[in-house]
């Protein structure tokens, strides 16, 4: 059998949604069916509205893959979270979706669902590279919200639920540079574009994180998501046309997020970023596995303590470093499954604000963050193709042809490398392209990993 809503009656109590599936009609339109948008915002709206109630369903919008779309048509949009860690598994099936819809082959659908005035919030997990000027998710954003000032259909906030710095600011600029001056007015008096900060690792579905949700709802569920049970969602509180009561869900409301968002990316995605390249490389399948290397925690608490907490200023009542120890401690449960090569994605998207930019503060503040840097002097080895074992390793990276481009122009020296690499404008900036001390010391860093491997160099370092 196979989950829906005839199925419901068949699983366990304690497993069944907290709304009934359908009743809740559309007030957020979500663009970005992923894993993740499952797991964190779905499953904060669900509960908000059995708190609370509201018409807040999401009519979720696919772009491209169609994927996980058909698999919750055939489920009448329903799918389960498992909260999986090493002390157990619990799952549950979220009935959040009103709507779903394919961008690609319906695009006019998006535009109306934006304009719809029963809309008031409109959700985006798009993930960094979806923010590249000429996006498709971007430019039908914009449709839907000149749509919607065309039909005078009220206010709304857009919110970017993505790991890039000042994500609601940086939306917005976005946002109103592509819709032209003539929406400015419009734009500035009717759309909020709130910053968050979001967090829970979900890394994607495999066979088993899938079997395992069977088994615990005894029915078939091929729109399962698998994460750990933390979870964490800041959000600056600036919704003109209203919101989900989020904050009976656990969501934290606040003026500002922007000391949350950095703590996370640097900390905790900058760390993720770490353990992705230097795990891959020495061969470790998982993220949990790469924690067990001898001297990698060690390591990670000095990049931690050292070289990211000296550029933050947390939130009150919080340290980076008991931070940085609680992200350790949950990255090093076995049971999350989180592939290194899947953190590994993307990084010429991630690498400038989970990394640079620690680097730049130190720079800036006159003194040389040894271990940041190492994380670059690991990508750029891992971004050679081959793990310490001579594996081949995958670069799935929108900058991978230029990537490729530049290391085959250069020499195969360490020098030669973190050259060419340090030319790629888009990832790297002037100031720290041309900083002697940084390149230096990536240098240094990559001839140890390629003379020693990261095992040797990890052990010897910290
Ligand atoms: C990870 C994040 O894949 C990645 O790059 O660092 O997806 C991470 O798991 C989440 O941001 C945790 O909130």
């Amino acid at each position: 059998m196979r989950l829906g809503a005839p199925a419901l009656a068949h699983i366990p109590p304690e497993c069944r949604p907290l709304v009934p599936p359908g009743a809740v009609p559309t007030g957020i339109v979500h663009l970005g069916l992923g894993a993740f948008h499952r797991a964190h915002q779905a499953v904060y709206t669900e509960e908000a509205v059995a708190a609370a109630g509201g018409d807040w369903g999401i009519a979720g919008v696919a772009p491209r893959s169609v994927t996980v779309l058909d698999a919750l048509r055939e489920q009448d949009r329903l799918f389960s979270v498992t909260s999986a860690s090493a002390r157990g598994s619990a799952t549950h099936v979220v009935s959040a979706f009103s709507a779903l819809v394919h961008a690609a082959s319906d695009p006019e659908a998006v535009v109306r669902l934006i304009a719809d005035p029963a809309v008031r919030v409109v959700t985006l997990t798009i993930t960094e590279k979806g923010y590249a000027p000429g996006s498709a998710a971007l430019g039908l954003l914009v449709r839907g919200l000149l749509a919607r000032r065309h039909a005078d259909a009220g206010p709304v906030a857009v919110l970017s639920c993505d790991n890039l710095p000042a994500n609601g600011r940086h939306l917005r600029g976005l946002v109103h540079r592509a819709a032209g001056d003539d929406a400015r007015e419009w734009l500035t008096d009717q759309v909020t574009f709130p910053g968050t900060m979001v967090d829970r690792i979900v890394p994607a579905a495999t066979a088993s994180s899938l079997a395992r949700a069977a088994g615990a709802l005894g029915v078939e569920d091929r729109a399962a998501v698998s994460g750990e049970p933390y979870r964490q969602w800041v959000i600056e509180d600036d919704f003109p046309g209203g919101r989900p009561a989020w904050e009976r869900a656990g969501a934290v409301l606040t003026a500002d997020a922007q000391p949350w968002e950095r703590l996370k990316l640097r900390s905790l995605n900058g760390v993720h970023s770490a353990i992705a390249y230097l795990g891959a490389l020495a061969g470790c399948e998982t993220i949990a596995q790469a924690l067990t290397m001898p001297g990698l925690r060690a390591l990670l608490t000095r990049l931690i303590t050292e070289d990211i907490a000296p550029g933050l200023r947390p939130p009150d009542g919080i340290t980076v470093a008991g931070y940085g120890e609680s992200v350790l401690a949950r990255f090093a449960d076995p049971a999350l499954g989180h592939r290194t090569v899947q953190v590994a994605m993307d990084g010429s998207q991630k690498l400038p604000q989970r990394v640079l930019h620690t680097i730049r503060d130190r720079r800036a503040a006159g003194s040389i963050p040894r271990w940041a840097v190492l994380v670059v002097a690991a990508w750029m080895r891992f971004v050679q193709g081959r793990a310490d074992d001579g594996r081949e390793l995958p670069l799935d990276d929108p900058m991978a042809a230029e990537i490729r481009e530049r290391l085959a122009a250069a020499p195969g020296t360490p020098g030669g490398v973190v050259d060419a690499l340090l030319g790629l404008r888009a990832i790297f900036p002037a100031d720290l392209a041309e900083d002697d001390v940084v390149r230096a010391l990536l240098v240094d860093w990559l001839t140890a990993l390629g003379r020693h491997g990261v095992a040797a160099t990890v052990a010897g370092a910290a």
